[in-house]
């Protein structure tokens, strides 16, 4: 495809650069960029490429010389200096250019939020910024002088000198380009420290626009906690003085690992009780954990080129995943990653977008921060840690801190250092990076005389560019449980690498029954006739939090799908879960996940992926039906449930109190359906924590008993844009699905839609593609208002709107007639003149 690169064409870049001195002179409409790069050639006879865009070059000199337009050549992707024009050892390059930070509305390179200077460099922004190889294997010690007319001028490393309208920063560690940045504004601090490992004393700033500092305590904390906790679980210590970390109200994505300099997307940072819900502050822990945990895996040790970015993202994700479980419930966590995995990444996997965690090609590199990438990354990851275990895992990870610090590494080389440390051959297990789509798992048993064999067959389907996949390597956990549900065979990991195979378990009295893939021991789809008998015997008895839960999902799972065939679907499942919603002896936040029905698009996709034909209509009403059944069924035990659970005193954001929350808000959505929300009402009143009032009003909104609330609530936040953010999002997800793309529509009408915010766009179209059955509308009013503002914000902001239109990519599981609309809709965006690289990238993926 035309400008598409490819993993094998990697070569290494030709010129060394040590040191770069940069000066900004900041002015929203004109600032000056100089950049001195000390340069000198690993191989005779190169030319010097840089790349660069849309930057007004002012000058360029080599060794104080200014060059001749003979000299090099400039275009529209960068500047290339002749051979002939470069001395022969080391030398300077100084440049000068200009840019228009206040015109960048793509968030990519220098821009403005809010009257403040920010940056976004990865994957490729830096070439927006100066003239610069733009490459992660080029690794430089970067000096900084800003000069600007804003109280606060901050960069990466440590401050060596400031004054009146200027300031000076060294950071002592070569990094790449796409980890500097530069922050200039009229900012807050909330000021802590952290004492190392060793005794050194770092001191930790979190930045906020003025009136934002009363919410940022708990981010602070989570600072320390990561820090506290990469010492303990992997012995890695912070490396510099102090660590800044900056709230920015209009970013693309969640947060960025800039070396000492992290900048975040506000809403990962701010928080108070009244305003950000238990999930706000998990997910503010664990990104606050992951951009910081990148010290190691990502700044410290980085990539050769894009395609290895699941070295640092699959790793990164691995250890934040890991330091919320220790934060929180474990086995709660363990569900909560594997229901997020299996929504978006199986379904990126069984689409048009399928493609390996490490990809060999690509066409925008923005268009591979991807779920796959970065959750299945991690479970790859996990992966590594059941097969050679805690210490051995350990090991491995201390030998790649070792053997690679301060370089920029591959897949190969991380698979090297697993193999080393445990004498193992890896090649197998390498097909994890390079293969894409979800391998499938058919299970069959036989008991026969005291021996139980179990046998499983692996295959995994063609996915685009891949027609055939060899089998994998695949740890599959294995308990076995006895008639009275004993633990007969504790977990055993057993090691399946052919196509089909079989294992034994002998000495048995009688027929076990198997808990399979434990924790969830492989991103794989198990495929197994279980009867409903089992499942309720598993969720019962299963000493594994995960299966014992997967067992009641899967019951739901198979009732619903039941339901929308018009099969009779018993009562298995109602059954089942009666006996645990009050069992005290389960946590709340188990509970709650326990009585959580299936998403819409989970249904789908299982439907999907067995063949049939999803039918969006029939889901939401299935879905519903059950939702009524159990409310209706198990009222006495939700409603002493729900009062069992009030958190009595001030709000705290921890594990506990918020399980009883979650556990508290499912009962509550249940019981609003034979109570006609009346509790709700009661509660959305007395709430003093946004997890509550937003809860209580969430279920209000479903019964279509809101109007009056949403209006009031819009009144008392609407200086507050995280939670406008909510109340967008929130009434478009779950209003009934036939309102959905009319209230959208109304929606996008109201002054506070402002869309070139990426907060504020994704709220809304997220909230809409959140609606299953109203997103998929037959008439295809969803699709046509989602791809009309897609298009409109293409020529803004490319890759916000190339990410969102992966709202598209699951056209194959419906009907002709959606499927039809889908792609009409996909094909008109396609067909936009001057589309971006990022959505023409994606639609051609898309439609296949
Ligand atoms: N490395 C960051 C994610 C990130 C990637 C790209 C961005 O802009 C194009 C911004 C952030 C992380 O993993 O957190
Ligand atoms: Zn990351």
């Amino acid at each position: 495809m035309d400008g598409t690169t490819y993993l094998s064409d990697y070569r290494p870049y030709p010129f060394t650069l040590d040191r770069v001195a940069l000066t900004f002179r900041l002015a929203p409409k004109a600032t000056r960029v100089m950049a001195k790069l000390h340069l000198s050639p690993r191989e005779a006879g190169a030319a010097l490429h840089l790349d660069g865009e849309q930057l007004k070059l002012i000058s360029i000199a080599i060794d104080g010389q200014a060059l001749k337009p003979a000299d090099y050549l400039l275009s529209d992707t960068g500047l290339t200096v002749h051979p002939a024009a470069l001395p022969e050892g080391e030398f300077t390059l100084e440049t000068e250019v200009e840019i228009a930070p206040e015109d960048n509305t793509a968030l990519e390179g220098l821009y403005m939020s809010n009257g403040m200077y920010c940056t976004q460099n990865e994957a490729e922004g830096f070439r927006k910024i100066t003239f610069y190889p733009d490459r992660p294997d080029v690794m430089a010690r970067f000096h900084v002088r800003i000069e600007g007319d804003k109280p606060v001028l901050l960069s990466n490393g440590n401050p060596v000198g400031q004054g009146e309208g200027w300031a000076e920063w060294d950071d002592p560690w070569p990094k790449p380009c796409y980890l500097f940045a530069l922050v200039a504004g009229d900012l807050v601090a909330t000021h802590g420290t952290f004492t190392t490992m060793s005794g050194r004393k770092v001191d930790l700033n979190v930045w906020v626009r003025p009136g934002d500092e009363d919410r940022t305590d708990y981010a602070l904390g989570a600072i320390q906690r990561s820090m506290k906790w990469d010492e303990e679980a992997f012995g890695r210590e912070y490396d510099l003085d102090l660590f800044n970390l900056v709230a920015v109200g209009d970013f693309n994505m969640g947060a960025m690992e800039n070396k000492g300099l992290n900048i975040f997307n506000s809403k990962l940072v701010l928080a108070s009780p009244e305003t950000a819900t238990d999930f706000d502050y998990e997910r503010i822990e664990g990104v606050i954990g992951h951009e910081y945990f990148h010290n190691w895996t990502g700044d410290r040790i980085t990539c050769r080129d894009w395609f290895q970015l699941c070295l640092k993202e699959g790793l990164t994700v691995f250890r934040d995943q890991s330091f919320t479980s220790d934060m929180r419930l474990g086995p709660v966590k363990r569900i909560e990653d594997v229901i997020a995995l299996r929504t978006r990444q199986f379904r990126e996997d069984a689409g048009p977008l399928a493609h390996p965690p490490r990809p060999d090609h690509y066409r925008e590199i923005n268009n591979f921060y991807t779920t796959t990438v970065y959750e299945k990354g991690a479970e790859v990851v996990r992966m590594l840690k059941t097969l050679l275990g805690d210490a051995g895992f350990r090991a491995a990870m201390d030998l790649y801190f070792a053997r690679h610090d301060g370089q920029a590494c591959t897949i190969e080389d991380w698979i090297k250092v697993f193999e080393d440390a445990s004498g193992r051959d890896l090649s197998q297990f390498k097909r994890w990076y390079t293969d894409a789509g979800t391998p499938h798992l058919k299970v069959s048993e036989r008991f026969d005389g005291g021996t139980y064999t179990l046998s499983f067959r692996q295959s995994t389907r063609p996915t685009p560019g891949q027609d055939t996949k060899p089998p994998r390597l695949i740890p599959i956990a294995v308990g076995l449980l006895g008639p009275n549900g004993d633990e007969l065979v504790p977990t055993q990991v057993l090691e399946m690498t052919e196509a089909e195979q079989s294992f034994r378990f002998e000495g048995l009295g009688a027929k076990p029954v198997p808990s399979i893939l434990r924790g969830f021991s492989a991103p794989v789809v198990l495929e197994r006739e279980t009867s409903a008998e089992e499942r309720a015997f598993l969720l019962a008895h299963d000493s594994d939090a995960f299966n014992r839960w997967e067992a009641g999902s899967a019951l739901a799972r198979d009732t619903l799908i039941a339901m929308t065939e018009g099969r009779d679907a018993g009562s298995d499942y109602l059954d089942a879960i009666g006996m645990l919603i009050g069992d005290e002896s389960l946590d709340p936040a188990f509970r709650a996940l326990l009585l959580r029905l299936p998403f819409e698009d989970e249904i789908a996709q299982t439907i999907a992926t067995r063949g049939g034909v999803a039918d969006p209509d029939a889901i939401h009403a299935a879905r519903e039906t059950l939702a009524r059944d159990l409310a209706a069924r198990h009222e006495a035990a939700l409603s002493a449930t729900y009062e069992a659970c009030a958190v009595a005193g001030p709000y705290a954001p921890d594990a506990e109190p918020a399980g009883r929350r979650a556990l508290r808000l499912v009962c509550l959505k249940l019981l609003a359906l034979v109570d006609a929300g009346a509790r709700a009402e009661a509660l959305y009143t007395a709430a003093d924590n946004m997890t509550e009032s937003l809860g209580a009003l969430s279920v209000l909104i479903g019964l279509g008993k809101a109007e009056g609330k949403l209006a009031a609530f819009r009144a008392k936040w609407q200086d507050n844009p995280l939670v406008i953010d909510k109340w967008f999002t929130t009434q478009i997800a779950l209003c009934p699905p036939e309102e959905a793309a009319e209230r959208a529509a109304t929606l996008a009408a109201d002054p506070l839609f402002n869309w070139k915010n990426p907060n504020r766009f994704r709220a809304l179209m997220g909230g809409l593609s959140a609606n299953h059955a109203g997103f998929h509308r037959k008439d295809g009013a969803g699709y046509r208002f989602y791809a009309d503002w897609l298009i409109r914000l293409d020529p803004l902001n490319p890759q916000t709107a190339a990410r969102l239109s992966t709202a598209f990519e699951t056209w194959a599981r419906y009907d002709a007639g959606r499927k039809e609309k889908i792609r009409a809709e996909l094909s008109r965006i396609a067909g936009q003149p001057g589309l971006s690289r990022d959505l023409s990238e994606m639609t051609a993926r898309l439609l296949g």
